[in-house]
């Protein structure tokens, strides 16, 4: 069976993305980079059936060791800083691991086995002021932030070694994707984990910044099909996944709460504390190429994504209050 080069593994998407992988009995490779405690709290459930490699994004060399020493025939690159609101106060690092990282691993690939098939993880905050709705593989880009701006570097860097060296290289836009596994500072994750130390007792108040903006939600489980499948086809191509659908920030809020049997206006608080210099308004995805080419549909709604995250937050909250 193939193996695969996962980077950015102990992330949401990368736990998912490993888990999938080892179903279809996959050799897993996991990139961490070093600190100094570990963060494998995603995937300490497989940490015996993947193999945990040492490497960076800002490490030419570590990445073509890898590339050497474990020969996969598919690399997913999940790594990156993800986080929006950070990257207005670490621009650069976020251009140098989110854009310039992409470049490091396919210089990688192109030297050791440009015969590897590559998903870079690219991000609907490339639409970022959206030039029509809903987007689609050709709506051009309008980033709103360095990450956007950094993503859409590595949607392009994707595209070019493709067509320059013909490598198997494909970028997957992504819309937004949640999960239990989802970090805190998202903002789907913290309104569930509020809802659910609000419920437990532990708080009454929720700080939340814009809720008017919109988002496609999805399950993550669903999108990390979507990159495989993007890697199993005979021509290398773009997609975009996401449901279709779009809801406010406040709408999440509401159907949060509301399964609890709360209203989330007696404890939602606006704070300016966490607007955006640049908001990116709108999101909602047409993905019928992807369904069209490769079958792919999500099978989470909205209300089941909710339902699922708040169930996890209140078996998480009552378990560290226990
Ligand atoms: P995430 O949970 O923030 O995970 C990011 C991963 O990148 C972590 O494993 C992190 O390691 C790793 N990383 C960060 N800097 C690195 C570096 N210099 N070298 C090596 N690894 C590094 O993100 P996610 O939600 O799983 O998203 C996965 C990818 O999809 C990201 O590229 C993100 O930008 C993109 N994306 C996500 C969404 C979404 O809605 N989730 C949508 C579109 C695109 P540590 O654990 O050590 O921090
Ligand atoms: O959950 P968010 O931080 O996700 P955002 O900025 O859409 O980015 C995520 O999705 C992208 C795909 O489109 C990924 F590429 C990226 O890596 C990341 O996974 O914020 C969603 C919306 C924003 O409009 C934000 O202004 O929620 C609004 N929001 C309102 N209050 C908040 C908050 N966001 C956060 N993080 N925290 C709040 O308190």
């Amino acid at each position: 069976m193939p193996t695969a080069l996962i980077t950015g593994i102990t992330g949401q998407d990368g736990s998912y993305l490993a888990d999938f992988l080892l179903s279809k009995d996959y050799t897993v490779i996991g990139m961490v980079r070093r600190s100094s405690t570990v963060t494998f709290e995603r995937i300490k459930h497989i940490q015996d059936e993947i193999t945990i490699i040492q490497g960076d994004l800002h490490d030419q060399s570590s990445l073509v060791d890898v590339m050497e020493e474990y020969r996969p025939e598919e690399v997913y690159n999940l790594a990156a800083q993800s986080f929006v609101p950070t990257s207005w106060n670490q621009p650069v690092l976020t251009g140098e691991v989110t854009a310039l990282g992409v470049t490091r691993l396919l210089e990688a690939i192109r030297h050791v086995n440009p015969k590897t098939r590559f998903y870079q993880a690219s991000s609907s905050e490339m639409f970022g002021k959206v030039r029509e709705v809903p987007q689609r593989e050709t709506t051009p880009f309008y980033p709103r932030s360095p990450y956007g701006v950094a993503k859409v570097y590595a949607h392009w860097i994707t595209v070019n070694y493709r067509e320059s060296y013909d490598l198997f290289s494909v970028s997957g836009i992504l819309f937004n994707h949640e999960s239990p596994r989802r970090g805190l500072e998202f903002v789907t994750r913290k309104i569930t984990n509020g809802v659910a130390r609000i419920k437990l007792g532990l708080t009454k108040e929720l700080h939340l910044g814009n809720l008017e903006a919109q988002r496609d939600w999805g399950f993550a489980g669903d999108y990390v099909e979507g990159m495989w499948l993007m890697l199993q086809q005979e021509q290398p191509r773009d997609y975009v996944l996401g449901t279709g659908q779009t809801h406010a920030v406040r709408e999440f809020c509401e159907a949060a709460f509301g399964y609890v049997g709360l209203d989330y206006r007696d404890y939602v608080i606006q704070d300016p504390r966490f607007y955006r210099p640049a908001e990116v308004d709108l999101l909602v995805a047409d993905p019928s190429k992807a369904k069209r080419e490769l079958n792919w549909i999500p099978k989470f709604s909205f209300t089941e994504l909710v339902q699922l995250m708040v169930d996890a937050d209140l078996k998480l909250v009552a378990k560290d209050i226990s």
